[in-house]
C-alpha cells in the first residue's frame, strides 16, 4: 500500500464527515455568506482542528471564494488542504541521529497514549533502516508492561533491558543506557509508566530518569518524546500539558489517528506545544508508523487526490 494510501485509509472517518460537510454546503448554498462561513467553521472544530487552524482555513477559503476561486467542492477541499499543509510545515522533522554513541530516546506520554506501542513500531522501522536497536523497560510499575515491550523486542530483534517490577525505573535506565554504550546500539528507546500511585511520583520519577541517563551520557536523552492520542482530540492536550511542563518533551509522536473522527487534531496538537510532530501512528501492527508529512495528511484529511 503506497505512503498517500495509507494515511488516506487511516484518516477516513475524519475526512468521510469533513467531505460530507462540504458536499452539504455546495449542495445547500448558492451563495456563501456568514452563515456558510459559520457552518465550516463548526466542521472544521468538530473535527479537532483547534480554534486556531479552524479560523485560518476559513479566513483564507473566504478570501479565496470572494475572489471567485473556489466553484467547485473539490476546489474548496484543495484550498483548505493547501492551508494545513503551510500550517504544518514547520512541524517536519527526522528524528535525531547521534555520531559514535547511541542516541538516547525517552519516550513519556499520559498512560495508553500509546509509548510501548510506538516504541515497538519505531524499533521496527529504525531496524529495518539498519541500526542497531535496543529497549529500556523503565515502565517497572506494571508487570505487564516488561512483557509487552520484551514482546516487541522479540518481534523487531531489539534487545531489551529490563528490572524487576516495582524496580527503580531510573535503576533500569542507568543498566539500559551503560548496556548500549557498551554493545554500540544507535537507537536506544526508553519505555517509561503513563502513571503511578500519584501523578507528582510519576513526575518525580520522569525527572529522575533524565537526570540518571544524564550521569552516562551528558547530552543524554537526545529526544524526549511526547506521545499523544489522536482519537482524544482536544482532551489529548490538556492531559499531555503535565508531561511536557514537568518531564520536558522535544517532539510529539501523535498516535491512534486511524479510526478516529478528531484527525483534524495534529493541527490543534503543533499550535498547543510548538513542538515537531515526528511520526504518527496508524494502527497496532509494526508497519503502523509514518514520517510525519503535513502534504499527505492535509490532503488525507480533505480528500484530495495524492498531490505529487
Ligand atoms: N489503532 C491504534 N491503536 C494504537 C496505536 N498506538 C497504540 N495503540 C493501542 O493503544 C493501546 C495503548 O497503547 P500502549 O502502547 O500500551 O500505551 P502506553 O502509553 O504504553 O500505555 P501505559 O503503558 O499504560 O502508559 C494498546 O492497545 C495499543 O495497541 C495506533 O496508532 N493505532
Ligand atoms: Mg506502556
Amino acid at each position: 500500500m503506497s505512503f498517500f494510501q495509507k494515511i488516506k485509509d487511516g484518516l477516513k472517518k475524519t475526512a468521510t464527515s469533513l467531505s460530507r460537510g462540504f458536499t452539504g454546503i455546495f449542495t445547500r448554498t448558492k451563495t456563501w455568506d456568514d452563515d456558510t462561513y459559520a457552518q465550516l467553521k463548526r466542521m472544521l472544530l468538530e473535527a479537532d482542528f483547534g480554534p486556531e487552524a479552524s479560523q485560518k482555513i476559513v479566513e483564507e477559503l473566504r478570501k479565496l471564494y470572494e475572489l471567485g476561486k473556489i466553484a467547485t467542492e473539490a476546489d474548496a477541499r484543495s484550498a483548505a488542504a493547501d492551508v494545513l499543509t503551510s500550517m504544518l510545515q514547520p512541524a517536519v522533522r527526522s528524528l535525531k541521529k547521534v555520531e559514535n554513541g547511541p542516541a538516547v530516546i525517552l519516550f513519556t506520554g499520559v498512560n495508553g497514549s500509546g509509548k510501548t506501542t510506538s516504541i515497538g513500531k519505531l524499533a521496527h522501522h529504525l531496524v529495518g533502516q539498519g541500526f542497531k536497536v535496543m529497549l529500556g523497560a523503565c515502565d517497572t510499575f506494571r508487570a505487564a508492561a516488561t512483557e509487552q515491550l520484551q514482546l516487541w523486542g522479540e518481534r523487531t530483534g531489539a534487545a531489551v533491558v529490563a528490572g524487576r517490577q516495582g524496580a527503580d525505573p531510573a535503576a533500569v535506565a542507568f543498566d539500559a543506557v551503560k548496556s548500549a554504550v557498551a554493545k554500540g546500539v544507535d537507537y536506544l528507546l526508553i519505555d517509561t509508566a503513563g502513571r503511578q500511585q500519584n501523578r507528582k511520583g510519576l513526575m518525580d520519577e520522569l525527572v529522575k530518569i533524565r537526570r540518571v541517563i544524564g550521569k552516562v551520557i551528558p547530552d543524554a536523552p537526545h529526544e524526549t518524546i511526547l506521545t499523544l492520542d489522536a482519537s482524544q482530540g482536544m482532551n489529548a492536550l490538556s492531559q499531555a500539558r503535565e508531561f511536557a511542563a514537568q518531564a520536558g518533551a522535544d517532539a510529539l509522536i501523535l498516535t491512534k489517528l486511524d479510526g478516529t473522527g478528531k484527525g483534524g487534531a495534529a493541527c490543534a496538537v503543533h499550535q498547543e506545544f510548538h513542538l515537531p510532530i515526528l511520526f504518527t501512528g496508524l494502527g497496532e501492527q509494526p508497519d503502523d508508523l509514518q514520517a510525519f508529512d503535513p502534504q499527505s495528511y492535509s490532503r488525507a484529511v480533505f480528500s484530495c487526490e495524492d498531490g505529487e
